[in-house]
């Protein structure tokens, strides 16, 4: 359904837009003279400096961006250097930090680097944080991500002293057009005490074009979301926030720097010719429509591997995506015409393809949609819409429970993120890894997950190199069986048919005694089977 001024009418009623009208959509004036544009209020041009001494030790900041995409770049850095500072001089400095979702290498890198990070949430994906996060030094919370706005604008998390966010331009009402991303930044706008934006010139103005921004409003006031299709537009190009929030603007024009993807390993493009097989299978079966239906897909290597074998196989038909990260290879599908179109939350690609993004912006500002993670990952949406989901998993079990975070149960990775959002919603849901880690010491495939983020009611296709096992309809012994047949590694098979043979007779088999064995035998011989040949996986 193509967005009609009716859906956009209803949807005034449930957001919290600009009181004036809508402004025409910026036509690529540069940021300058967008800001200094104000006549009524003109914010302080500020130093990253400057900003970030503006954030006390124990403040609470919310960052905006979501992954690399967006994120603020300059005061996050300066904030790092303060911590520092502070530290040297035997003063304490550290922060309680909301984000979308992961953030840049400025970011969590930099400020866990400098001990600067007492508390963060939804999610992060850094090395420095992670291993803090692991070893007690700050605290970690682990959320939805479509939780986060709401729970955010409900007070759970907490009062927000300070958000951190990039934009394009703010005009001196308080219209905030957001850069390369939307993530929970107009929740953290409205939210948040005091508010400085980096005005960062790299983006070019008219990405905004892409932006489709509506808050909704907390229980009970809360309606259906009018979006029937993942183009629909229902909202407005810009965040708002009230210009007496906004303590200053600080100029940047550093890139996003997300890396550019490597090419698929032979693992990744196995896995994406069974996810391939299996899904054109469905089409072939008439449980997808001849139309197809929209794609979620999480991020990295076996994803970009997935997306490029999709677009490369004829009998795949062309497809929409429904996700909340937009990577490098769908830009090649877009122009391709293999994908017609994106909603997402974030262009978390290369610089080099977000140049090419901007450089043809009447091209894409049609075939992508940047919206709030609330509604890129509403579960709601997700089931209307019938969004086919490919999210990884560190782990799964023989009955079809998934580990997305915890290695073996205990060390954080990066957070459940998205995952959950569209995994227990989704039309047809899949998790996709490699059957073994680590030079093969590790089966991905156990017996029992050490930590379940999407448990066997959620779970329906496991796919691995090895193939894919659907559990639609299955008993626990019939799910066990097939996905040892189809996705475990061969040298683990003995073990896992023998695990569940040998395993007390139940609903679900399971022996108490040794559902953990493998992972002991991880901990106490480095390798799950002791006998196992790791020159087999060579
Ligand atoms: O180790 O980094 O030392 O090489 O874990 O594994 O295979 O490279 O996979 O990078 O795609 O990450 C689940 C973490 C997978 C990710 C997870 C080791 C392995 C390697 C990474 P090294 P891979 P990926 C969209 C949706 C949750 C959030 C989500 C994730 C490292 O996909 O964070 O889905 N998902 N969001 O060797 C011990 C095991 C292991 C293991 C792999 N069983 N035990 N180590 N490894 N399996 C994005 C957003 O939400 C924003």
């Amino acid at each position: 359904m193509k967005p009609t001024s009716s859906t956009r009418g209803v949807l005034t009623d449930l957001t919290t837009p600009h009181p004036s009208p809508a402004p025409a959509r910026p036509t690529g004036a540069p940021a300058e003279a967008a800001v200094s544009r104000g006549r009524r209020v003109s914010f302080p041009r500020l130093t990253a400096e400057e900003a970030a001494a503006m954030i006390e030790n124990g403040a609470a900041i919310a960052v905006g961006g979501f992954t690399a995409a967006g994120a603020p770049k300059a005061v996050p850095r300066a904030l790092a250097a303060r911590a520092r500072e502070e530290h040297a001089a035997g003063r304490p400095f550290r922060l309680r930090i909301l984000s979308g979702a992961s953030t840049g290498e400025d970011l969590d890198e930099a400020l866990a680097e400098a001990e600067a990070v007492a508390w963060r949430a939804p999610y992060q994906s850094s090395r420095a944080l992670r291993d803090q996060l692991n070893s007690g030094q700050a605290d970690f919370v682990d959320i939805h991500l479509s939780h986060l706005p709401q729970m955010v604008s409900e007070g759970f998390l907490g009062k927000i002293d300070i958000a951190v966010v990039e934009a394009t331009e703010v005009t001196p009402d308080g219209r905030v057009f957001l850069s390369s991303s939307v993530g929970a930044t107009p929740s953290f706008l409205a939210a948040a005490e005091k508010v400085i934006v980096e005005i960062n010139r790299y983006h070019a103005p008219r990405v905004s074009q892409m932006c489709d921004i509506a808050i909704l409003p907390n229980p009970p006031y809360r309606r259906a979301i009018p979006l029937y299709h993942p183009m629909d537009r229902i909202g407005w190009p810009y965040a708002s926030v009230d210009p007496d929030k906004i303590l200053g603007v600080v100029e940047n024009d550093q890139p996003d720097a997300v890396p550019a993807p490597t090419a698929p390993d032979d693992c990744s493009r196995r896995i994406a010719e069974h996810f391939i097989e299996c899904i054109l299978g469905e089409q072939r079966a008439g449980r997808i429509p001849p139309e197809f239906l929209p794609l979620q897909s999480g991020v990295g290597n076996i994803a970009n591997a997935m997306l490029a074998g999709l677009g490369e196989h004829p009998d795949c038909p062309p497809f929409y995506m429904f996700t909340e990260v937009l990577q490098d290879s769908v830009v090649g599908l877009l122009e391709s015409g293999k994908a017609l179109g994106a909603s997402t939350c974030s262009l978390t690609v290369s610089d080099e393809k977000l140049r090419r993004i901007y450089d043809n912006m009447d091209f894409f500002e049609s075939r992508i949609v940047l919206r709030p993670q609330e509604i890129t990952n509403n579960p709601g949406l997700v089931r209307r819409l019938g969004v086919i989901t490919t999210n990884t998993a560190l782990e799964a079990d023989i009955y079809g429970h998934v580990n997305s975070t915890h290695v073996g149960g205990t060390k954080m990775m990066n957070g459940i993120g998205g995952s959950g959002d569209f995994t227990r919603n989704a039309y047809l849901s899949f998790f996709l890894c490699p059957s073994v880690a680590k030079g093969g010491r590790i089966s991905t495939i156990v017996p029992m997950c050490t930590h379940v983020d999407h448990n066997e009611h959620s779970v329906q296709f496991v796919v691995t190199e090895q193939g894919y096992a659907d559990l639609r309809g299955l008993s626990p012994l019939e799910r066990a069986r097939r996905m040892i047949d189809h996705c475990a590694h061969p040298a683990y098979r003995d073990y896992l048919h023998g695990y569940v043979r040998d395993a007390p007779m139940g609903h679900i088999r399971h022996d108490l005694d040794r559902c953990f064995e493998l992972h002991r035998n991880l901990r106490d011989h480095g390798k799950m089977l002791p006998d196992v040949d790791l020159g087999a996986f060579a």
